[in-house]
């Protein structure tokens, strides 16, 4: 018995050591192709989508190699535990051989998982710097306030408390508000609450931020790159209408930005001067809800102060 169990366990730590390097060279070839293929043929694992900035395409890329590798990791214990169950099943009332421990098992096993968590670690880092990352010139500056229950947007003319609206959109229980935005320039937002918390989430843009009141003032920065209408929403609870705040994100050229904000400033309505650059001037991704708010006595319309 001690002669047979001293030639199984060489047989099995080169088993376990064949399993890792083939676990190696899948993820050798499973980087040959685009993480972006990958993600298209399994349904983003998840995610609404690729992202619609430079910077939700990092977090995208992240989390499909991060799953597939924990996949990797999950297929090789699924088979070593069937190949266990299998391979060493009760065969008749003899007592199995009896081993204490395998040292080169246990390192390991101690080992392989602490290089694991230590590049996934390393990469998140790389890309949380990234997405948080903020420029000394932004291309545009928007405030966002959020008010219950819906969102104003200031196109600011600077950085911080003390810069000027220059444009301002406003959504009230009857008109979904719209956020103009051009494609392939820096955008810094700089959020603000007129009373609770909210979240500012635009899903694709893979991306939300707390809104907070008082002197909290969040600020984050995207590159949008990709043209088209996009549902936003609050996603912190805020109250009674908390699920009816949403927003439509408008993302244009440059060219069509700048036309926006030259008509905005020219006094045009933000419906009309959407008109003015060729687009749809209400909201097409989300409608606004029946708050029933006159009918219900016990939760009168909020008092909003609009406009700074
Ligand atoms: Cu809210």
């Amino acid at each position: 018995m001690g002669a047979r169990s001293s030639a199984t366990r060489p047989r099995a730590v080169g088993r376990a050591a064949g399993l890792g390097l083939g676990g190696a060279t899948l993820l050798t070839l499973l980087s040959g192709c685009s993480i972006a293929d990958w993600g298209d043929a399994f349904g983003h694992f998840g995610w609404p989508s690729r992202g619609i900035s430079l910077q939700a395409h990092e977090m995208y890329d992240l989390w499909i190699a991060s799953t597939i590798a924990a996949l990797v990791v999950g297929f090789g214990v699924w088979g070593l535990i069937f190949w266990c169950v299998i391979r060493y099943r009760k065969r008749g009332d003899e007592l199995p051989v009896q081993t204490r421990f395998n040292m080169p098992m246990e390192i390991l096993y101690t080992v392989t998982p602490v290089l694991i968590v230590a590049v996934l670690f390393y990469y998140t880092a790389i890309v949380q710097t990234n997405v948080d990352r903020l420029s000394k010139n932004p291309d545009q500056v928007v405030e966002v306030v959020a008010f219950k229950w819906n969102w104003q947007f200031n196109y600011r003319d600077g950085m911080g408390e003390k810069a000027n609206t220059v444009a301002s959109t406003v959504g009230s229980s009857d008109v979904i508000p719209i956020l103009v935005l051009p494609v392939g320039e820096k955008i810094r937002f700089e959020e603000t609450s007129r009373d609770v918390i909210h979240s500012f989430w635009v899903p694709e843009m893979l991306f939300k931020r707390d809104v907070f009141p008082g002197n909290v003032r969040n600020v984050f920065e995207v590159t949008l790159d990709k043209e088209g209408r996009y549902v936003g929403r609050c996603a912190e609870l805020c109250g009674t209408y908390h699920a009816f705040m949403n927003f439509e994100l408008v993302t244009v050229s440059s060219g069509e930005f700048d036309q926006y904000i030259a008509a905005r400033k020219a006094g045009q309505s933000t419906q009309q001067a959407l008109v003015a650059i060729g687009k749809e001037p209400y909201a097409t991704e989300t409608s606004p809800f029946n708050t029933r708010r006159q009918a219900n006595t016990w939760n009168q319309p909020e008092t909003v102060a609009v406009g700074k």
